[in-house]
């Protein structure tokens, strides 16, 4: 569970950096499961799991995933991260005890091929009539994530101002705020692989492009309140009704 000072910092900034969250042994079991996994779901893709490609001017590039959705059904290490009472004690002491799983997606931003992912509160993806934005994401560290490979960076506080007006585009990550990376207000959060980094629906973030020579993969699980539009939800993992 959290201090008081880790939920006065959360509170107040929209994120809170948990060092490590998960044991190493466990992500690199999941990094072995999710080996050579572009080529891999190149060739052939579980109809199960929603792949957004990287899409590139240049032909020449290899195919390289930006975003796998339903990454628990391509790794067992994964599923039981998402599960765990390391992971769901964190949530619980953030949206209380009533939790479902909401999504659970692999962003691989891979060695010089990875895109930037455009400013934006994810609630501008989720919101509809019948839900409140009161999820929260634990983003997940399997590689090291550094500012040359493209952290995650968000606004401090800017889970305080209310749903913004995003602009949309038909492609992965097509609801967006304007402004490109860097933004002078921003807050890039480094992690070593097995830290996790918990945010709310409504904090503004984003991560640059990955030119240098690592991947920086990572696999952010989306916690809802149950009964938040279950419709919308995968799981019912603690509390109520589990
Ligand atoms: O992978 C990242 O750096 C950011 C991902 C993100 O913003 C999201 O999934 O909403």
């Amino acid at each position: 569970m959290l201090s008081p000072d880790e939920k006065r910092f959360y509170d107040e900034n929209g994120y809170l950096l948990i060092k490590e969250l998960i044991p190493l042994d466990r992500i690199r079991q999941a990094a072995k499961e999710i080996e050579n996994i572009h080529a891999r779901m190149a060739e052939s893709a579980p109809e199960s799991v929603h792949i957004s490609w990287e899409t590139f001017d240049d032909p020449t590039r290899p195919r390289r995933i930006l975003q796998l959705m339903h990454s628990e059904l391509v790794s067992p290490a994964l599923d039981r991260t998402l599960r765990s009472d390391a992971m769901l004690d964190v949530v619980e002491s953030l949206i209380g005890p009533d939790i479902s799983l909401y999504h659970s997606k692999l962003l691989l931003k891979a060695a010089r091929h990875g895109t930037a992912i455009p400013w934006h509160q994810d609630y501008a993806y989720w919101k509809q009539d019948d839900n409140q934005p009161l999820m929260v994401n634990c983003q997940l560290a399997i590689d090291p994530a550094t500012r040359e490979n493209g952290c995650i960076e968000f606004i401090p506080g800017s889970h305080k101002w209310g749903l913004q007006e995003h602009e949309r585009a038909q492609r992965a990550f097509g609801v967006f705020l304007s402004g490109y990376h860097p933004r002078e207000d921003a807050t890039p959060v480094e992690m070593e692989p097995g830290d996790g980094v918990f945010f709310p629906s409504l904090v503004i973030h984003g991560s640059a492009a990955n030119t240098s020579k690592k991947d920086r993969r990572m696999n952010t699980f989306a916690y809802n309140v149950t009964g938040n539009n279950m419709s919308q939800c995968r799981e019912i993992l603690r509390g109520k009704g589990a």
